[in-house]
């Protein structure tokens, strides 16, 4: 368990802070987590829909199922945890987010610099040639194909069994490696090699706060846990530290 204050003196003396966020940031944006009582996977086996065999098996089913997502994902309003997230960083005392998210949502409240682990509803791309373009060229024929080659265009997210962007998972090491201070936000901890950022943050020296309504694998390394949900909880924090 945490007090406000000690999160807010961390804040404040940590020189590089990072937010690791997963579905959990964005469930009171009416967005539904995978695991859990109400989750996602608890109503479609992700081998269905978040496999590259799922979705050859059936490309059209998958394609159906991505796209209900997207008008959900796409007609998401932000919640207060995104806001404070992008206000942090706006004052300098955040430097970067790290999502498992594909919802773009962080980028909407004001986020800059997002590093995206696990892809974007915002993009599609060719099986085949392996260009992206923007998603809405997904909405007429099913299964939609690649303008430039004719392959099949699959939407821009990564898959189990599917490595992550190198460049991207890069990325979020590097800045794993410069943090000092490690917000968790909204993540069971359960999906590799995402879930590895706590851990190697902690590593190498930083603080863990964790801020999620249940306890996770993460809470045992977590320097301050918060078991709140998150909009309530940055929404005291920001007042309480006067941001
Ligand atoms: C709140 C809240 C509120 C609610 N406030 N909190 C052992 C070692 C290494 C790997 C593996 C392994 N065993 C199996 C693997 C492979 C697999 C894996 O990790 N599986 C585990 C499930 C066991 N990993 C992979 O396959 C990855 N790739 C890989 O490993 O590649 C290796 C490779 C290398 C070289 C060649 C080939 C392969 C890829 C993983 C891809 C995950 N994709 C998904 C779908 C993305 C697209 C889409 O959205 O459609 O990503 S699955 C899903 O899970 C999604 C999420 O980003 C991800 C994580 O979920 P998240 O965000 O943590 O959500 P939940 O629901 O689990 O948790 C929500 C939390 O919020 C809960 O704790 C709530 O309590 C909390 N909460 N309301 C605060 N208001």
């Amino acid at each position: 368990m945490g007090s406000i204050s000690s999160f807010i003196n961390l804040l404040f003396s940590s020189k590089y802070t990072v937010a690791f966020t997963g579905s959990g940031v964005s469930a009171e944006s009416g967005i539904p987590t995978f695991r859990g009582k109400k989750g996602i996977w608890k109503r479609i086996n992700p081998d269905t829909v978040a496999t590259r065999e799922g979705f050859l098996k059936n490309p059209v089913f998958v394609w159906k199922w991505y796209l209900e997502r997207f008008k959900t994902l796409e007609g998401a309003k932000v919640n207060y945890a995104h806001i404070a997230l992008a206000k942090l960083e706006k004052k300098g005392l955040l430097k970067a987010v790290i999502t498992q998210n594909i919802d773009g949502l962080h980028q909407k409240a004001g986020s800059k610099k997002v590093i995206e682990l696990h892809g974007t509803v915002k993009k599609v791309k060719c099986l085949k040639c392996g260009k992206k373009f923007s998603s809405s060229i997904a909405s007429n024929t099913l299964p939609p194909t690649c303008p430039k080659c004719g392959g099949l265009l699959r939407p821009d997210v990564v898959w189990f069994g599917e490595p992550l962007p190198e460049k991207t998972l890069n990325e979020a090491f590097q800045e794993v490696s410069k943090t000092d201070l490690l917000i968790v936000i909204g993540t069971s901890g359960t999906v590799m090699p995402a879930a590895m950022i706590p851990y190697l943050a902690k590593q190498k020296g930083a603080k863990i706060v964790e801020v999620n309504t249940e306890e996770t694998p993460i809470t045992a390394i977590a320097d301050l846990f918060f078991k709140e949900p998150c909009s309530i909880l940055f929404r005291k924090l920001m007042e309480e530290a006067k941001i």
